[in-house]
């Protein structure tokens, strides 16, 4: 009998609602299913991929995780991995340092054995790279086998990944496929397979409102898998519809009546209620003891009666900013539907792209950017003069991308990476990675060039002051150019805007 801890979908190192607490709290629940793994004396830690939020990790992160994986390792029980969607990098992995340091073992297409059980691995793939993809897989002589992924496989929700036929062209026949990437649990069987998601260990989004857990799969004669939950940091959500006459009041009461001790605090305003100020429902919900208090009101107003209250909304400022980088409307559109808080994080990437191909189906510019506000004649005028140079450094950029189709791949790769948590994802300002990210700020890659230089589908810079101020592309070393390039052309919404 073989006990593998099923776990993946850990962020660690998401700053979520810029809280340095939520931080920690993802490496700390990636803590807890350690403790749990090495109190239970599994075989194996089975991790299904997004081990990191995001390719470039914090130091802190790093050695954060680098702190468990020894306990882990010191109890002698031996973690096998993939590599998901956020935090896939072109190059080498942050498995393969792990795997150097000998804390971590990377899954692939030859079979790890564990116990009677021969492990796979199968890292995340993007979308257009799935057809010409093989699953060709090295036999094994164990008494089962499973595979272990990072995407959204059918039958469950929001599926781009066609399990049965996977299964069907596999060479190796798998008893289990322990998946990352959905982050709601669940267990389905396809043909003779059990096929399930261990689901996230914290919540990276709101909307993951079930409690948060791991999976126990047992391989014996037969193949069982069992849930167990995390404590994780409490989330009050509260829907509050307002009636007429009500307002700021009414939510102050029905926040008195949920424990908001510690926990993040969700409000959802709708109905025909008068205006709330969600600065001071934050506020409010802050002094009750909440770690972070969030309000998104639904509601449509005039724009004279509460120009106060849309002061205080962040998102708005972010509006107005976006609009002053001159993108393109299309450009505009996807950022809302990332942004959007009702938009449920699982489907922001259908939506966006089908709006993508949408767009671009009635329009192959509908990309184009629109005139910028920023640039004076002045730059506009250098920029029109260096923009040959510029477009050909961009396309070498898209090059070491993806030789054959650079714009899907390009769309698709920002959607992914948005996908399981777009809404904070695509906050083009304001988000703690485009604004401390180093690197944007005194190495801006090709395509980080501002808007009126870029080609259709390209990028817009994260922040006007990038956009002004950025060296042009040619006076970087081209082979540096080219690294910063590639090491930009994949993960956040803002590169792709
Ligand atoms: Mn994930």
């Amino acid at each position: 009998m073989t006990r593998v801890l099923h776990t993946g979908d850990t962020h660690i190192g998401y700053r979520q609602y810029h809280s340095p607490e939520r931080r920690a709290d993802f490496l700390a629940a990636f803590r807890q299913v350690v403790a749990d793994a090495i109190a239970d004396d599994v075989n194996a830690v089975v991790h299904a991929g997004d081990l990191f939020h995001d390719r470039r990790p914090a130091l802190a992160d790093i050695h954060g995780t680098i702190e468990v994986l020894r306990e882990l390792a010191a109890a002698d029980v031996p973690l096998y991995a993939v590599v998901g969607n956020h935090e896939r990098t072109r190059g080498d992995q942050w498995l393969d340092l792990f795997e150097t340091l000998g804390l971590a073992t990377r899954l692939g297409r030859t079979p790890r054995v564990v116990g009677n059980v021969a492990l796979y691995g199968l890292d995340f793939v993007p979308r257009s790279r799935r057809a010409a993809l093989e699953y060709d897989f090295a036999p094994h002589d164990a008494d089962h086998a499973a595979l272990v992924s990072h995407g959204l496989f059918e039958p469950f929700a929001h599926a781009d990944w066609d399990t049965e036929a996977l299964l069907e062209a596999a060479t190796v026949d798998f008893d289990a496929m322990l998946l990352g990437d959905n982050h709601q649990p669940g267990v389905e069987t396809v043909g003779d397979t059990w096929v399930t998601y261990c689901g996230s260990t914290e919540r990276t989004d709101a909307s993951e409102r079930d409690d948060r857990g791991y999976n126990l799969v047992t391989f014996d004669d037969e193949v069982t898998i069992a849930r167990r939950g995390l404590e994780t940091r409490p989330f009050v959500t509260v829907d509050l519809s307002l009636a007429p006459g009500e307002g700021p009041d009414r939510v102050r009461e029905r926040l008195r009546e949920e424990p908001l001790e510690d926990a993040v605090v969700v409000v959802g305003l709708s109905g025909a209620g008068e205006p709330v100020s969600p600065a001071e429902v934050e506020t409010f919900a802050v002094e009750r003891g909440a770690l972070v208090a969030r309000v998104t009101d639904r509601r449509e107003y005039e724009a004279a009666d509460v120009a106060a209250v849309r002061f205080a909304d962040p998102d708005e400022a972010v509006r107005e900013r976006l609009r002053e980088l001159g993108l393109s409307d299309a450009a505009l559109a996807i950022d809302e539907v990332v942004r959007d808080d009702a938009v449920a994080k699982t489907t922001v990437r259908d939506r966006v792209e089908g709006h993508v191909r949408t767009l671009l189906d009635e329009d192959p510019a509908a990309f184009e950017p629109a005139t910028p506000v920023g640039p004076t004649p002045e730059t506009l005028a250098d920029a029109l003069a260096e923009e040959s140079e510029a477009a050909e450094a961009a396309g070498r950029a898209v090059e070491a991308d993806s030789a054959d189709e650079p714009d899907v791949e390009e769309v698709e790769a920002a959607v992914e990476a948005a996908s399981d948590d777009g809404s904070t994802t695509g906050r083009a300002t304001g988000d703690d990675e485009s604004a401390g990210d180093p690197e944007s700020g005194s190495e801006p890659p090709a395509n980080e060039e501002p808007a009126s230089e870029d080609p259709p589908a390209e990028t817009a810079p994260a922040t006007a002051e990038d956009g002004a101020t950025a060296p042009p592309a040619q006076t970087e070393d081209s082979a540096e150019a080219d690294a910063a390039a590639e090491d930009d052309a994949q993960v956040t919404m803002e590169d792709y805007l």
